[in-house]
């Protein structure tokens, strides 16, 4: 069965052949992107050309996530048009709007931020292309935009995170002073985790919320928010980070403050990325919320069932833990990222 992608590539190798020269592969899809190996534009009936926009590179879940969703494409003969954002809406946008152009069979990616998309998603939806939403939601009302959101629920990820600390101070009268590490602002592994979190904490008054700022889900951005925090207070007992790299930036300035990390100050994580749990088993961090980025296979295979025609669950989620110091120390020698 042809696809539109190949149809066009057939249509146009058919004229360059007539015309005697050229080349009939398209790689342009956006600046920072790249076509994966699969196969070019003009496979066989059967390649199908999947679009994925990328949100960028900015942390060790989001380095695996992209290696899982490469991989995957591989494995399963799917030819990838690969495009990375650098965590800009913008950039994402434009690229959607090349794969548009170029035909493509489907449309995935991980929208940096909820807001913003019905336009370009109505794009896709009138020149036939079908969408999937990995990793982070859209805020979209109209869920026929997309054809599914496969990824975490990150409310139960925040919850998790506050029912630990709920544990961890069970027998304390407190006040035990947190300060909280945001990722980016407006996406929705930000905007859901803080929300589980408070939800968690909200019934016992001992804990107070006396600093929470953005650190954009980068170790950098975690050292410099966190470096201010230690200066504006002298009395925190617990960091929350939304993310490992924010975390593990936090660390940093932890202990540039002469303070010692999962002792004067526990934090709590969410990912569980190699490096947090190397901190973890090093009892530098004292509880990680795994998130998990190995998306790519879950991803493939729901991209053959809508160029199938199949039916798919609108939300597909995914399986993951939890990691105390001790669990992480076992299941570092085996962990996959
Ligand atoms: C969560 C993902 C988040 C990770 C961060 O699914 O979107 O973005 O928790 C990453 O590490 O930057």
């Amino acid at each position: 069965m042809f696809k539109k992608a190949s149809l066009v590539a057939f249509a146009s190798a058919a004229a360059l052949l007539l015309a005697g020269c050229g080349d009939d592969s398209d790689d342009t899809a956006s600046p920072g992107s790249s076509s994966a190996a699969g196969g070019g534009g003009g496979g066989s009936s059967e390649q199908i050309t999947l679009g994925f926009a990328q949100v960028g590179a900015e942390s060790g879940w989001r380095t695996a996530n992209t290696d899982s969703i490469k991989k995957s494409a591989e494995e399963a003969g799917i030819e990838l048009q690969f495009s990375d954002a650098q965590q800009k809406q913008e950039n994402q946008i434009r690229a959607i709007r090349s794969f548009i152009q170029q035909k493509v069979d489907v449309i995935a990616f991980s929208p940096v931020i909820e807001s913003g998309w019905d336009a370009v998603l109505n794009e896709a939806k009138r020149a036939n292309i079908p969408v999937i939403l990995t990793d982070r939601a859209v805020d979209s009302e109209d869920t026929s935009l997309y054809k599914t959101f496969l990824g975490s629920d990150f409310v139960l990820e925040g919850q998790k995170a506050g029912e630990w600390l709920k544990e961890e101070y069970a027998d304390e009268a407190g006040p035990v002073n947190i300060v909280e590490l945001q990722g980016t602002t407006g996406a929705a592994p930000a905007i859901d985790r803080q929300q589980g979190f408070a939800d968690a904490i909200a019934g016992e008054s001992k804990f107070k919320m006396i600093a929470s700022q953005t650190g954009d889900f980068t170790r950098a951005g975690g050292k410099q928010v966190m470096e201010a925090f230690l200066q504006a207070h002298k009395d925190i007992d617990v960091l929350y980070a939304h993310n490992d790299d924010m975390g593990l930036g936090a660390i940093e300035a932890i202990e540039a403050a002469g303070l010692t990390p999962g002792e004067d100050i526990k934090i709590i994580t969410v990912d569980a990325v190699k490096d947090g749990m190397q901190a973890l088993a090093d009892g530098k961090i004292n509880f990680i919320v795994e998130c998990n980025p190995l998306l790519g296979p879950q991803l493939m295979d729901a991209v053959k069932k809508v160029v199938a025609g199949e039916e798919i669950p609108p939300r597909i989620e995914t399986e993951e833990t939890t990691f105390t110091q001790e669990q992480a120390k076992a299941a570092l020698p085996t962990r996959q990222y």
